[in-house]
C-alpha cells in the first residue's frame, strides 16, 4: 500500500476518510517545513498549487502521483515534474458551492449599494443610494466549469439570463445562450455582470484585456475569482480610470498580497477580497473526499479523476 505525504494538517476524520480506502494506507500530515524528513518514503505527495515543492520533488525517489488540494496547480509544474512520468491531479469540481455564494455576495453588494452603505454607516450618516436589481439582467461566464455551472444556477433562481463562454459548446441547463471562446467579443456587449473563471495557462495568460473592457457595457461589472493574471489588471486599472466598466469585484490579484501601491485599493467602485473565495469550513472536508475517492480509483488501478495535462495545465 502506499505512503501518502500530506502537506497540510489534517484531522482525524480527514485520516479516516482516506484509511476508508485501505487501513494499511500510511498517512503522514505536516507542513511543508517539516516535509523533508518524510518525502524519500512518500509514493503519493499532496501539496497546495501555490506552495514551492520542487525542492522536495527533487528528492521523491519513489513519487508516483503528486495531487492539488487547489484547484490552481501553477507551482506544481515545473520542468523536472513535466518530464516524469509522475501523475498529476488537481480538486476541481468542489469549488463551485463557496465561490459562487461569494459572487452573489459581490453582485448584490453593487446592486443593493451595501459598498457605499458600509462606509455610511461607519460615519452615522443616513442617505439612501442607488439600488438596483439582478433580476432580469445578464450575467455572462467566461469559461464555463463546474464553478461556472453553479453560478449559472444560483443566477436562474435569481432570474437572471445567463450567457458563457466555452471552449466546447455542450448543452447546458441553466445557460440560454453558450459562445464559443472566440466569440467573446460578440457576448460581453450584453452583459451586465463579467465573471471570469477561466484557470491560468500559458494560453489565457493576460487573456482579458483592455479590448475585452471596450466591448463591455459601461454599466457592467467585472469580477475574477480565477487568477489575477488571465486578466490585464493596468488595463482592468485604466477600465475603471476611464469609466469604460461601472466596477469590480476581485478575489484575485498579479500579485498577491495585492501590493499597497496598487490603485485598486482607493477606488469606491472596486471590491477587493484576499483570494479566499473557495474557502470554507467544509473546503477540506471536500478536499480530502476527492482524493480518498481518486485514491480508491488509484490502488484498484481504476482511471483517475481530474489529471492535469502537464504540458496544457489544466
Ligand atoms: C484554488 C483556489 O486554486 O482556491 O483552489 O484558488
Amino acid at each position: 500500500m502506499p505512503t501518502i505525504l500530506i502537506l497540510n494538517k489534517l484531522a482525524e476524520r480527514h485520516k479516516t476518510m482516506i484509511h476508508s480506502v485501505a487501513d494499511d494506507i500510511a498517512v503522514i500530515s505536516c507542513e511543508l517545513d517539516e516535509a523533508g524528513q518524510y518525502i524519500a518514503d512518500a509514493d503519493i505527495l499532496v501539496a497546495w498549487g501555490w506552495m514551492d515543492i520542487r525542492p522536495l520533488f527533487l528528492r521523491a525517489a519513489k513519487l508516483k502521483w503528486l495531487h492539488a488540494l487547489s484547484a490552481g496547480v501553477e507551482t506544481l509544474i515545473f520542468p523536472e515534474m513535466q518530464n516524469s512520468g509522475i501523475i498529476l491531479t488537481n480538486s476541481r469540481g468542489i469549488h463551485g458551492i463557496p465561490i459562487s455564494e461569494h459572487i452573489f455576495a459581490m453582485m448584490l453588494t453593487f446592486t443593493r449599494g451595501l459598498h457605499l452603505l458600509l462606509k455610511q454607516q461607519a460615519a452615522k450618516k443616513w442617505r439612501r443610494v442607488p439600488t438596483d436589481e439582478l433580476h432580469e439582467k445578464t450575467l455572462g461566464i467566461i469559461g464555463l466549469g463546474s464553478i461556472g455551472r453553479e453560478i449559472a444556477k444560483k443566477a436562474k433562481g435569481l432570474g437572471m439570463n445567463v450567457v458563457a463562454t466555452k471552449r466546447a459548446v455542450t448543452t447546458e441547463l441553466f445557460v440560454d445562450k453558450l459562445y464559443p471562446a472566440d466569440q467573446l467579443h460578440e457576448m460581453l456587449p450584453l452583459c451586465d455582470f463579467v465573471v471570469v473563471a477561466l484557470p491560468l495557462t500559458e494560453d489565457t495568460k493576460g487573456y482579458f484585456r483592455l479590448e475585452h473592457f471596450q466591448a463591455m457595457k459601461p454599466t457592467a461589472y467585472f469580477f475574477n475569482i480565477a487568477r489575477g493574471a488571465v486578466v490585464n489588471e493596468p488595463d482592468l486599472i485604466t477600465a475603471l480610470e476611464q469609466g469604460l466598466i461601472a466596477g469590480a469585484g476581485l478575489d484575485v490579484f498579479e500579485n498577491e498580497p495585492l501590493p499597497e501601491e496598487s490603485p485598486l485599493w482607493e477606488r469606491e467602485n472596486v471590491i477587493i477580497t484576499p483570494h479566499l473565495a473557495a474557502l470554507s469550513p467544509y473546503y477540506l472536508d471536500r478536499a480530502i473526499k476527492l482524493f480518498a475517492d481518486n485514491l480508491a480509483r488509484y490502488v484498484n488501478g481504476r482511471e483517475m479523476l481530474n489529471i492535469i495535462d502537464k504540458h496544457k495545465g489544466y
